[in-house]
């Protein structure tokens, strides 16, 4: 039976998601519809009669502005909030900054896929003379941790889960053990991480998965953490499947 309850959401769409750029690591800010999402995400959570103890985000502002929102409608601005950079999206080193169609039209639309959804070949690194190495390198949120020998140059999904899975073992599973009702707001790839390891997804299943912006959703767990109810969006199946496909579209050539 199922004895916890926890709900993830993927932030609203950003302006980059908007003009259809590989993002990462950089902190673009939500666009207006992003910010609708979030406005709406928090009313549906609002209307199944949601409540919250704690909230989990990345360290980038469209899970962190999206994450706000919702605890605005819900009336709960003062819960702790975690921010941390293992719920950052993936880093897409080399491909920041490029458009996902652009690309898929110079190097074809098969070596995007591998690039946007292969589980453990990673993107190319982001070199010291990228427009954006020193932008995201010298943030100062980041000073010291990562370590910058750990400072993450490139991630592929394996490398993402790697550094996401702690912070979901040591810190989010404690919590929810202890009774905490939580909400997790992060990234497409951040949370496919987690998806994968709670539904136990094989490495070629987790491919198909594209998370939709801005629709939360919720996972019933056993007491051994085990999914007894998946993946339950709150919102139209027609809504969020159209979401998804839209997500797998990024990458075609136009
Ligand atoms: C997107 C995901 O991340 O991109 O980094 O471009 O969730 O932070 O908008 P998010 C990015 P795809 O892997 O779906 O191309």
């Amino acid at each position: 039976p199922a004895k916890y309850k926890i709900v993830m959401i993927r932030h609203g769409e950003s302006e980059w998601n908007q003009k259809n750029l590989f993002c990462g690591w950089y902190d673009a800010d939500l666009s207006d519809k992003g910010r609708e999402e979030a406005v709406s995400a928090g009313k549906a959570l609002k209307a199944e009669g949601y409540q919250f103890d704690v909230a989990h985000t990345s360290v980038l502002k469209r899970a962190q502005i999206t994450l706000n929102s919702i605890l605005q409608e819900l009336g709960q601005t003062d819960i702790p909030i975690n921010k941390t950079w293992r719920l950052n999206e993936r880093h897409y080193g080399g491909l920041t900054g490029l458009n996902k169609a652009e690309t898929a039209a110079k190097y074809g639309e098969a070596q995007v896929q591998i690039w946007r959804r292969s589980f453990d070949i990673p993107p190319p690194p982001m070199e010291k003379e990228h427009q954006y190495y020193d932008t995201i390198v010298k943030d100062t949120r980041y000073a010291g941790d990562p370590k910058p020998e750990d400072f993450p140059m490139f991630e592929s999904l394996k490398l993402t889960i790697e550094r996401t899975l702690p912070y979901w073992n040591n810190v989010i599973v404690p919590q929810i053990k202890e009774g905490k009702k939580i909400i997790i707001a992060a990234h497409g790839n951040s949370l496919r991480g987690i998806v994968k390891h709670l539904d136990g997804l094989s490495d070629a299943a987790i491919m198909e998965l594209n998370l939709p912006t801005g629709i939360p959703f919720v996972y019933e767990l056993d007491e051994d953490m085990k999914p007894v109810d998946s993946m339950v969006f709150l919102g139209d199946e027609e809504t969020v499947k159209k979401a998804m496909a839209a997500v797998a579209a990024q990458g075609k050539a136009k």
